[in-house]
């Protein structure tokens, strides 16, 4: 029975397409917004669980005709969130909420302008999925998703359809916090891993490597105390060798997109740490160092 609300869902990679399976069977509606104009108005996500296939109908259609948006959800890589909102923003109902579920700090407040003051809110998960092919994810491990709001916005009503749904959801008062955390992890992993071309495990198991991430975390942990994250400050190494330990054999997210020559999320993850360094005129010469060679890599 369709009792939620009416979802449009921007990107359709492994989040994209979690998510979206994952509110319809809430009883919502979702509309997948895809970058090429479908070929059929609906179709089927293919979610593979413990060996165990499920499909799971939703409407598809393209930046170019979507209208009356009620509630978003943006699931594209950070670099691609100004371009991807540009396309769909004037559909946006005024009291329409848009939710960030994006790797990476900085992008939201790029399309402020865009935004007609619509209230935005931010989802961090460590559901685990990756894409087998198109609308076809494997949901390889349950996590938590946190939604919250970097403006003070209160729970909204809407959170409801994510309750209701099979994900374990909490709203979070902190999300800029939760957000940080998860940034400060991604800028001691992600860039190392594609420069060097390796697995996590090799972050903790090469000692040369290891060093460099203690340099990078020891640089994170002084610019998380400045900007007032304290507690990521002060479990940032442990935290990092434990996603380290508990990821090994992944390649991260940023190693994927320079194997697949994509532009990574470089500017959104480790340029976002060193712009907030600059302006509490913190130096963090490591990171700056794997910035540079990872953007040198990009263009
Ligand atoms: O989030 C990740 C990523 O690759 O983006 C980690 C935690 C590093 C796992 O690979």
């Amino acid at each position: 029975m369709l009792n939620g609300n009416h979802w449009h869902v921007l990107g359709a990679g492994s989040m994209g397409c979690l998510f979206a399976s994952q509110l319809t069977t809430a009883g919502c509606s979702v509309t997948l917004v895809l970058r090429e104009k479908p070929k059929t108005q609906s179709g089927f996500i293919t979610v593979d669980t413990d060996g165990v296939s499920s499909q799971y109908e939703v409407e598809l259609d393209h930046a170019s005709n979507v209208r009356d948006i009620t509630h978003l959800l943006v699931t594209t890589k950070a670099q691609d969130v100004e371009t991807a909102m540009r396309g769909i923003s004037t559909q946006l109902r005024k009291s329409a909420c848009v939710l960030f579920a994006t790797n990476g700090m900085g992008y939201a407040e790029q399309v402020k302008t865009q935004l007609k003051g619509n209230p935005t809110y931010h989802v961090t998960s460590t559901e685990g999925a990756y894409r087998i092919g198109p609308l076809h994810i494997c949901h390889a491990g349950h996590g938590l998703t946190r939604i919250g709001s970097a403006d003070g916005l209160h729970a909204p009503r809407w959170l409801g359809d994510w309750h209701k749904s099979p994900l374990q959801c909490r709203w979070e008062e902190n999300i800029n916090a939760a957000l940080w955390h998860k940034l400060a992890i991604n800028c001691a992993i992600n860039p190392l891993t594609a420069i060097h071309q390796c697995h996590n495990g090799e972050l903790a198991t090469n000692r040369e490597l290891a060093a460099q991430v203690k340099q990078l975390c020891d640089e994170i942990a002084k610019v998380s105390l400045g900007a007032g994250f304290n507690e990521t400050a002060a479990s940032i190494h442990a935290d990092v060798a434990a996603v380290i330990a508990g990821t090994a054999d992944n390649r991260s997210s940023m190693l994927q997109d320079i194997i697949a020559e994509r532009e990574t999320e470089i500017d959104f993850i480790t340029g976002h740490l060193l712009r907030t360094a600059e302006r509490l005129v913190i130096d963090a010469p490591h990171n700056r160092k794997l910035f540079n060679q990872v953007v040198s890599h990009d263009h």
